[in-house]
């Protein structure tokens, strides 16, 4: 165990990696990300904001108990799968030892906790002023439920839902603690002003394939941009930006701001939705919505020509 020299908010006493590779955590390299609860009820100021960082991380957004009351049903329905610990308290989620899946397709269904926090009116007030119009949502919620191992690969969202308006904002929220070992999102620094960069990744789609190759060898593009995201910030510059999470907390960001996650190295389980928000009068990716979306599933399969 070794102590970090890490930026003032965030402390911790061990190595911090994603996806296995430590990251650097010197000044240059880690960081804070930038609190903008003082802009909250400021749309401009709030967009600028996104403009110039790629990010809105606003602490204290929802009222801590709407979260923890969607953590305590969301605990409830995976104990059900007879994930957790016997005899431990259910609220500290600590995961028996061995596997579990990271994404949980079907517990956030039938869940008005979970609905409360994402499509309730903290949310709706918010992107309502921050758009400057009537919004909506994309009707599936991604429910991440992150045991001990690797966080998730470096990627922008686009690639994933690309296919109406990209004037759409994913919103982060964790519903527990995340200190740093039980590995929160991080933030490429400015990586969304790097798009010319990554142009071919960010016009690309998961769910295209090549229709004049033998196999629909196409669909094999899995949306990462990189398995190492230590190399990955030495080649696009930036700081990982991060926080140690608490409930209530909202971070959102852009489609095409590079994020991934940091690994959990303890046994309590990251408890995390990501959900997406958009103008009403703008197109909709017709994956995401509706009472059973396609999502990546077959139907959403397009054919072009390489
Ligand atoms: O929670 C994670 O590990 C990844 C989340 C993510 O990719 C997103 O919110 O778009
Ligand atoms: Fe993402």
């Amino acid at each position: 165990m070794k102590t970090l020299g890490l930026p003032s908010g965030l402390r911790s006493s061990h190595t911090v990696s994603s996806l296995g590779h430590e990251l650097q955590t010197d000044e240059h390299s880690f960081g804070q990300l930038e609190d903008s609860a003082g802009l909250r009820h400021d749309p401009a100021a709030l967009r600028s904001r996104m403009d110039e960082n790629g990010y809105l991380y606003i602490r204290g957004f929802f009222a801590r108990g709407i979260i923890l009351e969607a953590r305590r049903a969301l605990l409830g329905r995976l104990a059900e799968d007879g994930i957790f610990e016997p005899g431990q308290p259910l609220m500290d989620g600590i995961l028996q030892e061995g596997c579990h899946p990271k994404f949980s397709t079907s517990a956030w269904r039938n869940q008005p906790a979970v609905e409360r926090v994402v499509f309730g009116p903290e949310v709706q007030e918010f992107y309502t002023a921050f758009l400057g119009g009537q919004i909506r949502h994309f009707d599936f919620i991604w429910l991440r439920t992150m045991g001990c191992g690797h966080g998730t690969a470096p990627h922008c969202d686009i690639v994933y839902m690309g296919r109406g308006t990209h004037r759409l904002y994913t919103a982060w929220i964790p519903y527990g603690d995340v200190p740093l070992e039980v590995g929160g999102l991080m933030i490429l620094e400015k990586s969304h002003l790097q798009a010319d960069r990554i142009r071919t990744y960010l016009e690309s789609d998961v769910d295209t394939y090549c229709s004049n190759i033998e196999g629909r060898d196409g669909w094999k593009h899995n949306g990462q941009l990189s398995n190492n995201p230590r190399s990955l910030r030495e080649k696009i510059g930036g700081r990982w930006l991060t926080s140690e999470f608490q409930p209530g907390d909202l971070l959102t960001f852009r489609m095409d701001t590079i994020h991934g996650s940091i690994d959990n190295t303890t046994r309590r389980i990251r408890l995390s939705t990501d959900t997406r928000y958009q103008r009403s009068d703008e197109p909709v990716d017709e994956r995401w919505v509706g009472a059973n979306p396609i999502g990546h599933g077959p139907d959403s399969k397009l054919g072009r020509i390489c």
